[in-house]
């Protein structure tokens, strides 16, 4: 591989996967179109600019598009590499059925311009078997091309399935840092796609087949989410028996096999309460724990709308702070986020007694519009506000020390302040606990 020229590269879908994975790949030195169908999107990254918050993004991508190395286009032009990186939502049929049909539209539009050679790689998070779906569409398409797996002889293109395990807020350091699995339809396309990753990933990686490293995807982020799920569930038994879940956990990880995980407000984001439904449809039958767990990080949003609710209405009158909408700590990202559902919901039943504190918005989000919260920085919150309500674990919030929480009653999903001094549970708290 060494000495070869360096392939010209085509990422499928600039979010927040593809947008850094295709400036990595250009910082690798090679030519990387990047499409998306949104011209917007195209028009800020050919300006050097960024659409979506990402930790030395903005520096990168300026950097890359300034070297000639990155541009963006509406529509997929020849390459020799193609990385697909594109939404995978589910299906709007209420059954958690994934939607495949943006992958299936990429593919479609690469085997437009597919020559021998070249290599389809799919990196978004999918159900078992979409990479051989991927295959079938290509080789319908492009009868011309002997496609792997479907021939005896060696095959024109190669095409494999590479999930991304990047942490938003890591994204840039983990892309070229983490082990990456690399599954092949064959073992030929996997050796192909491994030399394309070589070239830009300092972490090991791991050549298997297109099904197993799917399923891979999967696994860990279901792993995480039954994980999560157990440490809410014992927030919840900790509620009903008047107990301190943090420190109970504090303790029991001490034992040298045992590391459990943070309770919270209930899971957010678009992968962990997402793909362990890629596994339960898959195997129906065979998921009663995945299933489960989902039902408890659920159940745990409506645990602390109550708990949260009943603090406000034993503090008649009081303005109440809730602390970010954020799906997770340190970062901007408000979608399918469990803190924003419980402040918005706080905000519609108790109107302009709430306030909001969250540093990465400008404003707040549409559904608050009319309720009366208002958005308002920290010091505001901790001057006004009576009642706090930790919904993320942002370090602005955590930096807050006890001398200007005292005396205020506190209800915090995080266990950030694990300094806070216990308060008499007011008795309608109790009972919705
Ligand atoms: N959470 C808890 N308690 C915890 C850990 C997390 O309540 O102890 C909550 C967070 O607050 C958040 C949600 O879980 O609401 C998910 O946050 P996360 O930090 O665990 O994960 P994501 O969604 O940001 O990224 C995950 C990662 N997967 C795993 O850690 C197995 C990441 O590596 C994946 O690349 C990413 O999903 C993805 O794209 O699939």
């Amino acid at each position: 591989m060494r000495g070869e020229a360096q392939p010209t590269v085509s990422v499928i879908g600039l979010g927040y996967i593809g947008l850094p994975t295709a400036a990595v790949i250009a910082r690798a030195g090679m030519q990387v179109c990047g499409v998306d169908v949104a011209q917007t999107v195209v028009e800020t990254i050919n300006r050097g600019e960024i659409h979506i918050e990402e930790v030395d993004l903005d520096g990168l991508v300026r950097g890359v598009v300034q070297r000639g190395l990155l541009s963006a286009a509406t529509e997929v032009a020849p390459a020799d590499v193609f990385v697909i990186a594109v939404p995978t939502p589910f299906a709007k049929d209420g059954q958690h059925t994934p939607d495949i049909s943006y992958v299936l539209a990429a593919a479609r539009s690469v085997a437009r311009v597919l020559k021998p050679g070249d290599t389809v790689i799919l990196e978004s998070t999918s159900p078992v078997g979409t990479t051989e779906a991927m295959r079938d569409l290509i080789a319908a398409e492009r009868p011309d091309l002997k496609m792997p797996g479907l021939t005896e002889a060696i095959a024109d293109v190669s095409i494999a399935y590479c999930p991304e395990r990047v942490l938003p807020g890591r994204i840039l350091e983990e892309l070229t840092n983490n082990d990456r699995s690399i599954g092949g339809i064959t073992p030929r396309c996997a050796r192909k796609a491994l030399a394309f990753y070589k070239r830009f990933v300092r972490g090991a990686c791991v050549t298997t087949d297109a099904r197993s490293a799917e399923m891979t995807k999967l696994v860990e982020n279901a792993y995480r989410d039954v994980n999560i799920a157990f440490a809410n569930e014992l927030s919840m038994v900790a509620d009903a028996m008047g107990l301190d879940v943090w420190e109970v956990i504090r303790l029991a990880n001490r034992h040298p096999r045992v590391n459990i995980l943070s309770p919270g407000p209930g899971v957010g984001g678009h992968c962990i309460a997402v793909d362990p439904w890629f596994i339960v449809h898959g195997a129906p039958d065979e998921t009663p724990l995945i299933r489960t767990a989902r039902g408890v990080n659920d159940a745990k949003i409506h645990h602390t709308i109550a708990r949260a609710a009943a603090l406000v209405a034993a503090n008649p009158g009081v303005p109440v702070a809730c602390l970010g909408l954020a799906f997770k700590a340190n970062i901007d990202d408000f979608r399918e986020s469990p803190a924003r559902l419980v402040a918005a919901t706080l905000a519609r039943r108790y109107g302009d007694r709430i306030r909001v504190v969250e540093p990465y918005a400008a404003k707040l989000p549409i559904e608050f519009t009319d309720t009366g919260a208002t958005l308002v920085d920290i010091d505001d919150a901790l001057e006004t506000c009576g009642v706090l309500i930790v919904l993320v674990d942002h370090d602005l919030f955590r930096s807050v020390p006890l001398a200007e929480r005292a005396g205020k009653a506190v209800y915090d999903s995080r266990g950030i302040w694990p300094d806070q001094p216990a308060q008499a549970e007011p008795e309608a708290q109790r009972k919705a606990g």
